[in-house]
């Protein structure tokens, strides 16, 4: 007689966390793994004395879950999860449903969803965030796929997912790629709170703060508008000593950083979109540029750059730090929810902009108090075209507007690269721009490749062509906009 509630194959660290996460609500697991070995391993070790069931078969496994039953992969991201489906399917019956957790691409998602529902059965690809602590007492769930699985899974994932204010992280996100659309721009928004972050750092150095006194700094701000995970574990961060040298350990760790993916194809799906998510771009290539370690000790022996040292007041240039990364934040979300608009329009989502800021605002790795704010501008009857109009989000860049500048100006005087302040800064001052100098770009389209313009006299879509040089003809490009 089957037991379990809820399958998991893929026993490393965010899936054994799961698994326990799900056993302390009452539900009964069975696992299975790759390496079959590790399934004991677990059952011996952090699964001892749980209602766990370890499966040493893909046979053993399906023929331990209950009707319909429910296949939960988290697993590397790629390949595995074609493999695993591909071993499943052929012991599943109707109805019954595959489940992907892991960082999968959107499209691989897309694509499986076609393929697992021609098969007769149903498919649920979902993000989980908030990393191994968040798996093991309450990640955010961001599940999308085919609809009529949502009823199955419900209970056990809004029962395991992360609350706040009594709501759990999880909720419906909508058809096929949804979730790990969802999930994607969630990581991609973090890349663009961590590079924030880590400016404030850089500037804060350069102006001659110990990491000490950075850490006091941030344990601040994570009282204020500021407060969330990241921050937090910033302060932890910088106060943290290496055991080995009684450094701090932010100096002894080498500056080359690393990313998986989701951060590059947030850029990418923007770009595809035709949406100026400048932030998480610029994240994206901090990193990149950071990885270029040995160019980088190689360049700064020959390229020159001002000696300037900090002259002004500290304690003033802190707080307009932090109402400069308060202001950029805002700018960054702003444009994480512009993508998902034009993500839903793209693929035909329907997505509740209100619920998504809720299932950010626990359990995972963005979780702030901020993003209540995000939840309540999106819960109004009217939905706002961007957040950046909305009052409360207009009037906290208005108050920080000065400050944020004076952070730029500083930085720039110094030679400290600040790209994701700038780059918020710039956003900004184009989004607010009634005219910008793209009338002389489509001049110059016009000019070289007979890409025609609009006048500012004229109804907009009449296309008009100058012959610029007297020596071009009449004939002109077809127009698009990308
Ligand atoms: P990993 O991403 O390291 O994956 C480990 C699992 O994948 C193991 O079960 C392993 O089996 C299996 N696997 C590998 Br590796 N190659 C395989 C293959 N070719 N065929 C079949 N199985 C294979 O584990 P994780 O860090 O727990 O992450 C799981 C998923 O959750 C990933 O998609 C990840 O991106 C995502 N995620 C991770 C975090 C995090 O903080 N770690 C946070 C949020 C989401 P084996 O034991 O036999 O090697």
């Amino acid at each position: 007689m089957p037991q379990a509630d809820i399958g998991l194959i893929g026993l490393a660290v965010m899936g054994q966390n799961l698994v326990l996460n799900m056993n302390d609500h009452g539900f009964t697991v069975a696992v299975f793994n790759r390496t079959v070995s590790k399934v004991d391993d677990f059952l011996t070790g952090g699964a001892k004395g749980t209602n766990i069931i370890g499966a040493h078969s893909i046979e053993e496994f399906v023929a331990a879950l209950k009707h319909p039953r429910r296949v939960m992969l988290l697993v590397k991201a790629g390949q595995p999860v074609d493999a695993f489906i591909e071993k499943v399917i052929p012991h599943l019956e109707a109805g019954d449903i595959i489940i992907d957790g892991g960082n999968s691409n959107y499209n691989d998602t897309i694509r499986r969803c076609e393929y697992v529902e021609s098969r007769g059965l149903l498919y649920i690809g979902t993000g989980v965030s908030g990393g191994e602590e968040g798996a093991r007492h309450g990640p955010s769930i961001m599940p999308g796929g085919s609809p009529d699985a949502w009823q199955h899974v419900k209970d056990i994932f809004q029962a395991v997912a992360a609350k706040a204010d009594g709501a759990p992280c999880c909720d419906w996100v909508g058809e096929n790629g949804a979730g790990h659309y969802v999930k994607m721009t969630h990581n991609g928004i973090e890349y663009g709170d961590m590079q924030l972050i880590c400016e404030a750092y850089s500037l804060m150095k350069a102006v001659g703060m110990t990491p000490a006194e950075m850490s006091e700094a941030f344990a601040e701000w994570n009282t204020g508008e500021l407060d969330s995970y990241l921050i937090e574990i910033t302060r932890d961060i910088l106060a943290a000593r290496d055991p080995e040298t009684g450094q701090a350990m932010v100096d002894v760790i080498l500056d080359t950083a690393g990313q998986k993916g989701t951060g590059k194809w947030t850029g990418i799906s923007a770009l595809e979109m035709g949406m100026p998510l400048t932030l998480i771009g610029e994240a994206v290539f901090a990193r990149c540029l950071s990885a270029l370690k040995d160019e980088r000790v190689a360049a700064s022996e020959k390229l020159r750059g001002p000696k300037r040292t900090f002259k002004g007041d500290r304690a003033k240039f802190v707080e307009d730090i932090r109402q400069a990364l308060y202001a950029s934040k805002i700018i960054s979300y702003a444009q994480g929810f512009m993508l998902l608009r034009a993500a839903a329009a793209e693929y035909g989502w329907n997505l509740n902009y209100g619920g998504i800021a809720l299932m950010w605002r626990g359990g995972c790795i963005i979780r702030s108090q901020f993003l209540g704010r995000i939840k309540d501008a999106y819960s109004k009857k009217t939905q706002p075209t961007n957040l950046l109009l909305v009052p409360y989000f207009r009037s906290a860049v208005r108050k920080a507007q000065s400050a944020w500048r004076r952070v730029v100006v500083q930085a720039v005087r110094l030679g400290v690269p600040v790209p994701a302040f700038s780059s918020a800064l710039a956003f900004y001052d184009g989004y607010r721009s009634e005219r910008l100098p793209a009338n002389l770009l489509q001049a110059q389209r016009d000019y070289f490749g007979a890409h025609t313009y609009e006048r500012t006299d004229k109804p907009r879509g009449e296309f008009f062509h100058t012959d610029w040089t007297g020596t071009g003809g009449d004939t002109t490009a077809s127009t698009y906009t990308a």
